[in-house]
């Protein structure tokens, strides 16, 4: 058997590990961070590159030297040797990624737990989302409703209580960073505290029909001045159908199922 050079490879992950993660770590991915809790992601984001970076190599190096050392002689058109396995190697491989999934899953559940810290004195949005169309309702303004864009004051936290009204949408800010589901019968939120003013665009990230790509809204995050001034401009309220509870709505759609169902034979209607 072979000895390995287990120092030249060892060297070879290293370098190699450190090329990928500079490399990588070169990309702005996700854009300006705009939130308080961009800083903790971007964290959690650049270890896990690292990490990568440093499995990707190991697996390059092995597969590398493997093909190079062991290559088949030109002409050889034998097989190769039937190897059984090797118990050493395989309780290896298995436990340093239990050993990374396990790490990263606990760090990542301490930076979840950090960023969704709730504040008393958050603004609550209610975002709804339906096929292919973002709107806004706030409660604490006499339910004033905006479609396709909304504002938020500088600096406060604003939970998003999220309610679909058709599929499974995702609601992304990519300068905020955060992401989080909107799905039909469940009560889903997203905490953010944005602190950099400007206009940004809230995406739609679940794949959600024909129109998905087109599912995006205007952000604007501005002072708390000019964000009383555009909600006293504000001059729809929320639609009654939004503001029935999930049960409600739920009934409803059933009732009009019902009524539908002798005409169209079936009360399922695709969109
Ligand atoms: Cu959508």
């Amino acid at each position: 058997m072979t000895r390995l050079p287990i120092l030249k490879m060892v060297l070879a992950v290293i370098v190699l590990s450190v090329i990928q993660s500079v490399i990588m770590l070169q990309f702005d991915w996700f854009g300006d961070a705009a939130s308080v809790e961009a800083g903790p992601i971007d964290t959690l984001l650049e270890v896990t590159i690292i990490l990568s970076s440093f499995v990707f190599a190991i697996v390059c190096v092995a597969l590398g030297y493997a093909l190079y050392k062991w290559r088949a002689k030109p002409g050889d058109e034998s097989d190769g040797l039937p190897i059984h396995g090797n118990t050493r190697l395989e309780i290896i491989w298995t436990v340093i990624p239990v050993i990374l999934v396990l790490g990263l899953g606990g760090y990542s559940w301490a930076v979840l737990e950090d960023i969704e810290k709730e504040d008393e004195n958050a603004l609550t949005i209610n975002t709804y989302a339906q096929q292919f169309a973002w709107t806004f309702g706030y409660p604490e303004n006499g339910n004033k409703w905006s479609e396709g864009e909304f504002h938020v004051p500088v600096g406060r936290q604003v939970h998003f209580e999220l309610q679909a009204q058709d599929v499974i949408h995702s609601f992304w800010v990519p300068e905020w960073r955060i992401k989080m589901d909107a799905v039909p019968g469940l009560a889903t939120d997203v905490i953010v505290t944005p602190e950099k003013e400007g206009t940004y665009q809230l995406i739609c990230t679940e794949l959600c029909g024909f129109g998905h790509t087109t599912m995006r809204a205007k952000v604007v995050v501005e002072s708390q001045e000019e964000f009383d001034a555009w909600i006293k401009e504000q001059t729809q309220e929320v639609p009654e159908d939004l503001l029935l509870t999930k049960d409600q709505y739920l009934e409803k759609q059933k009732q009009l199922e019902e009524q539908s169902g002798g005409i169209e034979g079936s009360g399922v209607q695709e969109e």
